[in-house]
């Protein structure tokens, strides 16, 4: 029996709270032996893919497979769940196939992709990112994390070959059905009364970097008139977020660095990220255009200079309707629902038949350590997942 309780110490944050389990770091690489021994121990054979996705087959490898899995990583001082309860799930739905004596007879793979958060490289979902083309390996390769290691080099030390990373083809092509069961992050579940549902859509979603320059100087020596400090107009773009978000759209500010960042300084420099969500590309691309319109004049008040970058980006994704019903179905007909949440699933959507199931969370409460999911209903989310395998591979 595999259970979270298994990895429960794995990458505990003491500071934050939660968990913090970022991509290629000594945690992740502990939760990634601890997968490959689960599998082993179950008979799957594990291979790790050129861009540092594991994989484990049960039976041989190859195309059409049914795919099942999640994430390992975690954003800073995140919940529990989100992630490791697909990984958990599949692990134990594998068990209740193989106690009824199933065998597949098709390819079936379990898989755990690298970096889905970004939490150390600023990406979310890198490692099906990478696998699908969707970002350019040099690209990524030179992303950096705050200790300035870059990706090429964290996944050279976790034993990979920087030179192979990029579209992997044969990888796409063994993907004949993808499945990625998740805790819910939201209420939809709860508000239904349902256990399990089933995704319809992802939100539109992108990450912006806005990198505020103004002038370093002394808190106590500098008047207020002499100032440009970036701060302020930092703060101004944090607020317009808050305004530009309007029906049903979402904006937030969750990570901002001054430079140096000394309590008695004027920063000389403030960076910050903009997380903005929407239900399609254009109200996405409104939303950014606003916030970034107020920072231009924020820091042109203030005397400093703004530079806006996108960092990451995601169209809607609407998930395969025939595909959602029919699983809705073998489930008895369970609700679906939307989310605002990103996943390797939304990555994989636009290539390959890709569903979701989500568990219900009692809060909604997530990406905090208060993220939680009943075992009641985790084990529902095991019986749904293997009858839905089962029917995948029939
Ligand atoms: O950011 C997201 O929505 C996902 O948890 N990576
Ligand atoms: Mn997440
Ligand atoms: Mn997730």
């Amino acid at each position: 029996m595999t259970s979270l309780a298994d990895i429960a110490g794995v990458g505990a944050d003491p500071r934050r709270g939660g968990y913090s389990r970022h991509g290629f770091d000594r945690v992740e690489l502990e939760l990634r032996t601890w997968f490959t021994e689960e599998a082993t121990r179950r008979g799957l054979d594990v291979e790790c893919d050129r861009n540092g996705n594991l994989w484990a087959w049960w039976g041989p490898p190859g195309d059409g497979a049914v795919v099942t899995g999640s994430h390992l990583d975690s954003v800073p001082g995140g919940g529990a769940f989100d992630g490791p309860l697909g990984v958990v799930s599949a692990l134990e739905a594998v068990d209740v196939l193989r106690a009824k004596g199933f065998v597949p007879s098709k390819p079936f793979a379990v898989v755990v992709f690298a970096e889905e958060e970004g939490g150390r490289f600023g990406v979310a979902c890198l490692g099906s990112r990478l696998l699908t083309g969707a970002i350019a390996p040099e690209a990524a390769l030179r992303l950096s994390d705050s200790d300035g290691v870059t990706v090429a080099e964290a996944m050279a030390a976790a034993g990979l070959d920087p030179a192979l990373v990029g579209p992997d083809a044969v990888a796409l092509r063994r993907i004949g059905v993808f499945v990625e069961l998740h805790v819910e992050q939201g209420r939809g579940l709860v508000d239904l009364g349902a256990a399990v549902g089933v995704a319809s859509s992802i939100l539109a979603h992108g990450r912006w970097r806005f990198s505020v320059r103004g002038e370093g100087n002394h808190a106590g020596a500098t008047l207020m008139v002499d100032r440009r400090d970036p701060m302020i107009a930092a703060a101004r773009v944090v607020l317009a977020a808050r305004q530009a978000a309007t029906s049903g759209a979402r904006a937030t500010v969750g990570k901002l660095v001054p430079n140096p960042g000394g309590t008695n300084v004027i920063p000389s420099s403030v960076d910050l990220w903009l997380d903005a969500r929407a239900e399609d590309d254009a109200r996405t691309r409104a939303v950014v255009e606003e916030i970034s319109a107020a920072a231009s004049a924020a820091a042109a008040e203030e005397g400093c200079s703004v530079t806006v970058t996108e960092e990451s980006y995601g169209d809607t994704v609407v998930f395969d309707a025939a595909l959602r019903d029919s699983l809705s179905g073998v489930l008895g007909g369970v609700p679906a629902l939307p989310t605002g949440a990103g996943h390797d699933a939304g990555i994989l959507a636009g290539h390959v038949p890709t569903a979701m199931l989500f568990v219900r969370n009692p809060t909604g409460v997530s990406h905090a350590p208060q993220e939680h999911a009943e075992p009641d209903d985790c084990a529902a989310g095991v019986v749904a997942l293997a009858a839905v395998l089962e029917e995948l591979v029939r």
